[in-house]
Parts: structure tokens; C-alpha cells; sequence
């Protein structure tokens, strides 16, 4: 078996901050596909073991299974010695933009994709799809705003908090609609950067389950 098993699914963006994490420290890792739009979630035998009843969920070595994907990568970033701050400040950095992205960014574009591409049709409104665009695209505007004159979000280098925010932006532009006017320049470029970092592969390609329907 795997030293960490992280619980996931490949349409999931906040498994992807693990998934990412663990494939850019070449831990040794192996996922284990959560039947989500099947309501496994929402199983007693999930919430056994997340009682929030969300992926991602990881079973580590040393440090049990832990749950909520910004304690995965602190997590992560502490036992490898890899994309974890060097100073207090720098912590306090890398908290503040994985808290904002937990809340902001990948709660509302998580939200947003998920009501365009793979809820029921008769849970789907037009009103709140608007409110759901209106709420990422203000994300995205801060984030680009922030890109602007800097290579990385919270140190110069590469940190969790880029690991954080990357959880939903490599998901296909069609998955959200985007057009071409929709495109935040400094997001894109620093995808570029991100996508360079050795280990680095597509949340379809590291996850199980696309094509829906799958499990592998
Ligand atoms: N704050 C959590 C968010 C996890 C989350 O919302 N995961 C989604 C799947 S991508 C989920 O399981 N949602 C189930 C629900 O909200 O009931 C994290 O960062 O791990």
C-alpha cells in the first residue's frame, strides 16, 4: 500500500490541491476514487470518517486521516520540507491566501462549475448561476490583481498558497463558459509557471473518474 491515499474524485478541485501537492513532492501516493455524484459522500461509512462528508480526505502514515485540503498541504509542506513558508510572515502569508481561497476562489468557481456542468437539471437557475459567475469573476479579478508584479502569490517562490489556488483554474475554460473577453492575463501566466513545476499533471490525469461515469 501507498504511504498517503488521498480520497478523491476528478472532477474535484479542492482534491486537486492534494493530489497536486502530493504529485509535486513525489510522495509515494495512490488515489482512492469517492463515487461523489453517486452520493457516497453522503454515506454513513464516508462520514464515518469526514463527518463534513467532503473530499479530499487523506490517510497519512504518521498523523492519521486529516480532512480540509489547506491542513493537507500545511500537512504536506512540514513533513517534505517543500512549498512551506521560511519565515512567520511568510506563514502568515501562505494562510491568508489559502483561507481566501477556501472561501472565495474555489468556493465560489467550484460552485459555479458544478451548477453548469453536474447538477441535476431541476436544481439549475439561471438567477443563481449569474450571482455564482458574478462571485468567481470578482475572485479572479482579485487574484489577477495581485499576479500583476509578481511571479507567485505568497513568497517568490513557489508555496502551498499557489498549490491552494490552483485547485479549480486548469479545468477546461469550457467547464465555466469563459469567453474569450474572460481572460485574466496574470492568472494565465502564472498557470504557465505553475504548469512548468516538475510533477505537475492535470487534475483529469491525477484523479479518478473522467470521464464521468468512470472510476479510474
Ligand atoms: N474546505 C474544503 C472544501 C471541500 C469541498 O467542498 N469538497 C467538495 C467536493 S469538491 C465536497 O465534498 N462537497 C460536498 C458538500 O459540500 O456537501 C477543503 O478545502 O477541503
Amino acid at each position: 500500500m501507498a504511504d498517503y491515499r488521498l480520497h478523491c474524485f476528478a472532477q474535484s478541485g479542492h482534491s486537486y490541491k492534494a493530489a497536486l501537492m502530493l504529485a509535486l513532492t513525489g510522495a509515494d501516493w495512490e488515489p482512492v476514487f469517492v463515487d461523489f455524484f453517486g452520493g457516497a459522500a453522503r454515506s454513513p461509512e464516508f462520514r464515518s470518517v469526514n463527518p463534513m462528508g467532503e473530499c479530499p480526505v487523506l490517510e497519512t502514515p504518521d498523523a492519521g486521516t486529516l480532512t480540509q485540503s489547506g491542513v493537507m498541504l500545511d500537512h504536506l509542506a512540514r513533513r517534505t520540507g517543500k512549498f512551506g513558508p521560511d519565515t512567520e510572515a511568510e506563514f502568515r502569508e501562505i494562510l491568508r491566501w489559502t483561507l481566501w481561497e477556501n472561501h472565495k476562489l474555489n468556493s465560489f468557481q467550484g460552485i459555479y462549475r458544478f451548477m453548469l456542468n453536474f447538477a441535476p437539471e431541476k436544481a439549475r437557475s439561471a438567477d443563481v448561476e449569474r450571482f455564482l459567475k458574478g462571485r468567481t469573476t470578482a475572485a479572479l479579478d482579485v487574484l489577477d490583481a495581485h499576479l500583476a508584479d509578481r511571479e507567485w502569490i505568497a513568497a517568490d517562490r513557489p508555496t502551498t498558497a499557489d498549490i491552494a489556488c490552483s485547485g479549480y483554474v486548469f479545468f477546461p475554460r469550457e467547464e465555466y463558459g469563459w469567453t474569450d473577453a474572460e481572460r485574466w492575463s496574470n492568472v494565465e501566466a502564472w498557470k504557465e509557471r505553475v504548469q512548468a513545476l516538475p510533477g505537475w499533471a492535470h487534475p483529469y490525469d491525477l484523479m479518478p473518474g473522467h470521464p464521468m461515469g468512470t472510476s479510474t
